[in-house]
């Protein structure tokens, strides 16, 4: 049994759980920085509700919701975790597994700090459609994160996460990896965006993605239409373009506002300790 307050303990353990050759493309990195995400990700800045105090994806309101399909692996994943430090809350161990996968998986060290709580008031979970839905364009991901506070350029360095990973069918509909190496973080995914020629596909349910058959590779890999609305924005496409040419600027931008959004909704006293322990009811207990 671990100490209370080893974090060191619980990153190393959350390491060496990673490596899953049965599991989509040999590891469970990906989907924890997606559970890290989505439970982040519902914060609403207007009413301090949503975010990832409380964890409340381990309840069927929030965990059930269609925009959360297949992070039970992730929350599986990371059972032998708790068992191992169950002093740790599941709001801390999330979020942390997010910035480690990251780190393990070659990206930067991303600042994290614990202290979230699993206290859920039932009734004051975040409503459904808080996340976003990538059969969309612009509009919708300024709608989605603005509401968390974020700005243009920081959803653009919050995307390069998808260089992570894949869409599975049974999940969100869409379906495949962004890039030939989903589990080595990285800017490739700005630069694929950017010099590959995307066209349209509408798979076997209906859903509609971009395509590119990668011929060094033999694989089909895919955008979003929120991908690359990222290159037709205005706004936006300056960053890709930059972050696209410079992996260490990608790198560090996403690393802060990777750490911003494990943050949303969490208030810090001067040493460092959460002094809001109920944010899901956008209470302020001191
Ligand atoms: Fe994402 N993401 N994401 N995403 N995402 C999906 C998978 C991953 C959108 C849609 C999808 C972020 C932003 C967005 C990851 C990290 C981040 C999937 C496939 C969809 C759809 C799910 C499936 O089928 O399993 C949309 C829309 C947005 C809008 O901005 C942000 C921000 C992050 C993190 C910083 C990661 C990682 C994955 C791969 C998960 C896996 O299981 O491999």
């Amino acid at each position: 049994m671990s100490t209370t307050g080893d974090y060191t303990s619980v990153r190393a353990a959350i390491a060496s759980l990673l490596k899953q050759p049965e599991y989509d493309d040999g590891s469970a990195g990906p989907v924890l920085v997606r559970l890290a995400w989505h439970s982040a990700g519902t914060y609403d800045a207007s009413t301090d509700t949503g975010g990832s105090n409380g964890a409340g994806m381990r309840y069927e309101a929030e965990g059930g919701d269609p925009a959360n399909a297949g992070l039970q692996h992730a929350r599986v994943f990371l059972e032998p975790v708790k068992a191992s430090h169950p002093w740790i809350t599941y709001s801390d161990l999330w979020t942390l597994a997010g910035v480690e996968a990251v780190k393990q998986m070659g990206g930067p060290e991303i600042p994290w700090w614990p202290g979230r709580t699993d206290y859920v008031d039932d009734s004051k979970l975040p409503p459904r459609g808080r996340l976003p839905d990538g059969a969309l364009g612009g509009d919708h991901l300024r709608h989605i994160f603005y509401r968390m506070g974020f700005n243009d350029q920081e959803i653009v360095a919050l995307s390069g996460a998808h260089n992570l990973g894949r869409c599975h069918a049974d999940r969100s509909g869409f379906d495949g990896a962004w890039v030939n190496n989903p589990t080595r973080f990285s800017n490739t995914y700005f630069k694929l965006m950017l010099e590959r020629e995307w066209r349209e596909k509408v798979l076997d349910n209906g859903v509609r993605q971009y395509v590119y058959y990668d011929e060094d590779a033999e694989e089909e890999l895919m955008m979003l239409p929120t991908d690359l609305a990222l290159t037709t924005d205005k706004a936006f496409r300056p960053w890709v373009e930059l972050y696209a040419k410079d992996k260490e600027r990608f790198f560090g931008d996403f690393s802060r506002v990777f750490s911003k959004l494990m943050e949303l909704g969490i208030r810090r006293g001067e040493k460092g300790e959460v002094v809001n322990t109920d944010n899901v009811r956008g209470g302020y207990v001191s």
